[in-house]
């Protein structure tokens, strides 16, 4: 009896140009275009098999060891119906002769490489690791932007994940969402020099999700009109140059801006969301300090870090991997592991993300 199965992996990606807001909740559409890089696959990463039998009742979801419910008409059994579909129109009614694995129930297992207790957001490699392993057991013909599409209805942020390097998510603008996918700007090894460090300042769960607070912005915030409108579309367009010509000053000062909005945006809802903490705060003072020495006339004039917060406290900072000793010296000598940051700070690491 043949048994149908494909591993595969994928990695976390770290977004400079922030997603924040849904024009379509259900087929998970944004209100902007974002742009991220993607980590390396020896760092943070998913790693999920997918199984195939006909013996299987139902699909079914193991996340690190632990069974899921896969919710009808929820995100996991959409991302599932749309590969089963694809596998049916775009391999099986082809050639008849294959397995009609579409009609097979599946037993999808992920496990992450990272704690989740790390407060790192694992939606993403989750859903990407998910479609990719489910599209190698279909033996689908597809890229990975068209996989994209369907990642994207897992969780938005996940359609990034599926490519390496430089990945932007473009918005689209039609109701059925075949234009908003994840395209790669630049492959990883345009600019191995970029690192990216993690420093965890806290690992518990954050208070207001990602899906819950987009969407309470959407609804009260009247800057994320301002933003959509008049910031994000340029600053897609000076990042994409600032990563084609290497110009890191530039990454660092869109990326920084970026972030410090998607944090003002989310100050803007109704009622506020705060995802920044003091240590936080006290890193993006260093890290403009550092900054604001390195770019006087006499130091070179150009940027050597850029800090940037997702929907939580935790801090990653990008820069070219000759600073990276100079930065982790620093951050380890203002935030010391004293009492006081013993078990709620720690330095996950550097990525390599060339
Ligand atoms: C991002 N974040 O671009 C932004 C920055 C958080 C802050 O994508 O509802 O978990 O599953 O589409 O993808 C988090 O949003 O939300 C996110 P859903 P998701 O990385």
């Amino acid at each position: 009896m043949a048994v149908y199965s494909a591993t595969t992996t994928a990695p976390v990606n770290i977004a400079c140009i922030k997603y924040w807001g849904k024009r379509d909740t259900k087929l998970i559409l944004p209100t902007n275009s974002s742009l991220s890089v993607t980590l390396d696959q020896d760092h943070l990463r998913s790693t999920t098999t997918s199984r195939a039998d006909a013996a299987y009742v139902k699909d079914r979801l193991w996340l690190n060891g632990v069974e899921e419910e896969i919710k009808p008409g929820g995100r996991t059994a959409t991302c599932i119906a749309e590969l089963k579909r694809l596998r049916k129109e775009l391999v099986e009614d082809v050639d008849s002769a294959a397995p009609t694995l579409s009609s097979f129930s599946v037993h999808i297992a992920s496990y992450n490489n990272f704690p989740t207790a790390a407060g790192l957001a694992s939606s993403a490699s989750g859903f990407a690791a998910l479609t990719a392993s489910l599209a190698a057991l279909y033996s689908l013909p597809c890229p990975p932007t068209t996989l994209s599409l369907i990642a994207r209805q897992g969780s938005g942020s996940a359609c990034r994940s599926l490519l390496g390097g430089f990945v932007a998510w473009n918005a689209g603008t039609l109701d059925s969402g075949l234009d908003s996918l994840a395209v790669q700007v630049a492959p990883e090894t345009h600019w191995p020099e970029i690192h990216a460090l993690i420093c965890v300042v806290s690992d518990t769960k954050k208070g207001t999700s990602s899906t819950s607070g987009m969407q309470r912005t959407v609804e009260t915030s009247p800057l994320l009109q301002h933003r959509i409108e008049h910031v994000v579309p340029q600053r897609m367009i000076d990042i994409s140059t600032a990563i084609r010509n290497r110009n890191f000053d530039r990454f660092a000062e869109i990326t920084m801006a970026d972030s410090n909005q998607f944090h003002a945006v989310a100050l803007d809802t109704s009622p506020p969301i705060f995802y920044m903490n003091d240590v936080s705060r006290a890193i993006i003072a260093v890290i403009e300090e550092y900054n604001r020495v390195a770019l006087l006339p006499e130091n070179g004039g150009k940027r050597k870090a850029a800090y940037t917060y997702d929907a939580g406290p935790n801090a990653v900072i990008y820069a070219p991997a000759a600073n990276m000793k100079e930065i982790i010296s620093m951050i380890i000598h203002f935030f010391p592991q004293q009492e006081v940051f013993k078990d709620s700070f720690g330095l996950f690491g550097t990525d390599g993300v060339g």
